[in-house]
């Protein structure tokens, strides 16, 4: 439905991303960069709205069909631009979304935290179906085995990451490509790039009187967390919306898995990423 219908328009932004990789995050952010100059940081939506009832999921909730709303004709009813996001890998994007003028912003994590963050969040989503009882009784290391051998619902993790790493090198003002580990340790400088890219830049003056920190901080998992709009509830119908906050750390995956795992998962890392001059840090605690 999705890859058939959807027409990109040339000021639509989105944020594409495999899974658990900080969409939650980018959504949150890009949302509060594009619509400060309407939402100041005490009227923001984020604070009433989860962040994934403001950037819709194209796929799922636009297109996806047992889902509740919205459906593809509200769409049109979202204001300029419209924020968008998908977990589609590169190559199977609806043709419209590279050949409009739209821009995409790829978020990726290392793969040892992704797979943890992966793990914990299916397990809570699959005991409320009740028909899936036999994932429930899978172990993290069942779950590790299957994201390890691409087995994946959205297809295997590194050809996912690789196919928009190797589009923004060829189209760099079309896609940014972001990384969990950075946002995480230079908020400022990424949520400034972030908003050139979108071309809604920091004027000096917005710097000065620290609205990029009013955004990271009304952004961070701590303030969203707490917040009563994500704390309880679900939407359609099984996501329960405080399951897209958990840590929110680096380095879980270093924590959760047996040594073995962690030292198959960086060989191949090394393997699958060799010679494309993309890089994930696995080894860092926060
Ligand atoms: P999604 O793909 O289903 O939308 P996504 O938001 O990409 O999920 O990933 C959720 C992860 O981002 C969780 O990581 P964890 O399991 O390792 O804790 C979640 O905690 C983390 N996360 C959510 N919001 C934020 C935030 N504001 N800052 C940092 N990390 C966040």
């Amino acid at each position: 439905m999705f890859q058939r219908h959807f027409h990109a328009q040339d000021t639509d932004l989105i944020i594409a991303s495999h899974p658990k990789t900080g969409t939650t995050w980018l959504k949150s952010l890009l949302f509060a960069t594009v619509n400060r100059f309407n939402q100041p940081k005490n009227e923001s939506a984020l604070l009433k709205h989860h962040p994934h009832e403001l950037v819709y999921r194209l796929e799922n909730n636009v297109y996806g069909e047992a889902f509740e709303y919205p459906r593809p004709q509200h769409l049109n009813e979202l204001p300029s631009p419209r924020l968008l996001n998908t977990h589609m890998p590169y190559n199977s994007l609806p043709g419209s979304i590279m050949s409009s003028g739209c821009r995409v912003l790829y978020i990726s994590r290392n793969p040892l935290d992704t797979v943890v963050s992966f793990y914990y969040f299916m397990l809570d989503l699959l005991k409320k179906m009740v028909h899936e009882k036999q994932f429930i009784n899978t172990s993290l290391e069942d779950f590790f085995e299957d994201f390890y051998n691409g087995r994946s619902v959205h297809g295997p993790f590194f050809e996912h990451v690789l196919g928009y790493w190797k589009a923004s090198l060829e189209h760099p003002d079309k896609l940014l490509f972001l990384k969990y580990e950075d946002l995480k340790k230079d908020p400022v400088n990424h949520v400034k790039k972030l908003a050139e890219f979108v071309g809604v830049p920091f004027s000096p003056q917005e710097e000065s009187e620290g609205v990029i920190q009013d955004i990271i901080q009304l952004c961070s998992i701590k303030n969203l967390k707490e917040l009563e709009v994500n704390k309880s509830g679900v939407f359609n119908k099984y996501y329960d919306k405080k399951s897209y906050f958990r840590k929110g750390e680096i380095g879980d995956g270093i924590q959760q898995l047996a040594p073995s795992m962690v030292e198959r998962m960086n060989k191949l890392m090394e393997e699958k990423l060799e010679g494309t001059g993309l890089s994930f840090e696995c080894i860092s605690q926060s």
